[in-house]
């Protein structure tokens, strides 16, 4: 047998075939069950021991040769098959998208996202905390006993259920608890705002039984008034994008602070509604009331587990309905909460409008 002919034209016959199929139907052919070359090594058995010495390796020597032949073609084909799927198969990214959105972002979520960007960049980080309270964190920490008259002010919604420091459970009317939490678990410094609902048994034209405040603390060795006008001068500077913003700082009362300022700013009218900038004492120009703010009581520093010789803060409370009304210049709170898809069409903002700093934090509505 001229074993090395049959090597040569079985090879020969694998590197032509020109696809997978062939590639199959050679391998049936030369090494299936009816195969030549399984033919060839029947022939084995009936030879004498000398011819199969001889024979033998060159037999097992051209199966095992055209065996290796066989995958390496059938890997190429299939390599050069996958690169031509490739090479045909493209996505055109110029195809608009299969369907507009609908759904837009509620500028209470636009206006929270802008603040928490505008106080990241200042250090601050963002804290949150439940809105069903106990009364001790919702009001006894922060400086109002069981008979302290600002708890009657609160307008507060309570549950039947006793609380764990023997009190009524309620929801909170302010963020400030969350506060009284950070303090007891994080200690001093601190630099958090607490944005969140807080909820109020009040509803009229400007009045809503559930709103949004945003809260912030800042705890520090050495810190005073000086500190907090800076800081609310240029969160209102990135706020409302101008740099013409003028406060005026009025003395006050919160229980919670002392000294306490409340925050005027400067506006003007412009197309019948307020724009926040310049000097309320400008011509044309008036003073609205914005937040409200001090330095932290020491008797609150200590209820937040604070040594209050050694630490000082300031904090400052804002409403964020209020905010959005101001800068996008809705006139009536009440449409913030009916859900009214047309509204929302007009004051929602597109999610892809994500705040930073750099491309300015209010993105234009959609
Ligand atoms: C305001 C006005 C003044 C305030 C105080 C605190 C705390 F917990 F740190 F003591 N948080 N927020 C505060 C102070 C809030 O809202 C009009």
């Amino acid at each position: 047998m001229d074993y090395a002919a049959i090597r040569h034209d079985g090879l020969a016959r694998i590197a032509a075939a020109p696809d997978l199929a062939s590639v199959e139907q050679l391998r049936i052919a030369l090494l299936g069950k009816h195969g030549s070359i399984s033919a060839l090594l029947k022939t084995l058995g009936a030879m004498t021991p000398e011819q199969r010495q001889g024979e033998g390796p060159q037999i097992h020597g051209l199966r095992e040769a055209v065996t290796v032949a066989l995958a390496e073609r059938k890997a190429a084909l299939e390599e050069a098959a996958l690169d031509a799927r490739l090479a045909a198969e493209t996505v055109d990214l110029t195809l608009p998208a299969p369907e507009t959105p609908r759904g837009t972002v509620h500028p209470v979520s636009q206006v929270m996202d802008e603040l928490a960007e505008i106080f990241a960049d200042m250090g601050f980080a963002v804290a949150t905390g439940p809105e069903i309270e106990d009364d001790w964190h919702n009001f006894t920490a922060l400086n109002m006993p069981e008979t302290h008259p600002a708890r009657a002010m609160h307008d507060t919604f309570y549950f039947p259920d006793q609380g764990p420091h023997g009190g009524q459970m309620l929801l909170r009317t302010h963020t400030s608890p969350v506060q009284i939490r950070t303090m007891l678990s994080q200690g001093a410094p601190l630099r958090i705002i607490a944005p969140g609902r807080v909820y109020r048994s009040d509803s009229d034209a400007t009045h809503t039984p559930m709103f949004h405040q945003i809260e912030g603390l800042v705890i520090d060795k050495g810190i005073h008034l000086g500190h907090l006008k800076w800081t609310l001068e240029t969160f209102l500077r990135a706020f409302f994008e101008r740099d013409d913003i003028v406060l005026r700082l009025r003395p006050s009362y919160f229980p919670f602070t002392e000294p306490s300022v409340e925050v005027d700013t400067g506006y003007a009218m412009e197309g019948g509604r307020r724009v926040v900038g310049g000097s309320g004492d400008d011509p044309g120009h008036g003073w609205m009331e914005l937040l409200g703010s001090g330095m932290v009581n020491p008797h609150v520093l200590r209820a937040g587990g604070l040594d209050s010789d050694e630490w000082q803060g300031f904090a400052f409370g804002v409403g964020v309905d209020r905010l959005a009304m101001l800068k996008y210049g809705m006139n009536d709170l009440r449409a913030f909460f009916d859900g009214d898809v047309r509204w929302l069409a007009h004051y929602g903002f597109s999610a892809l409008d994500v705040p930073t700093l750099s491309a300015g934090v209010g993105a234009p509505a959609a």
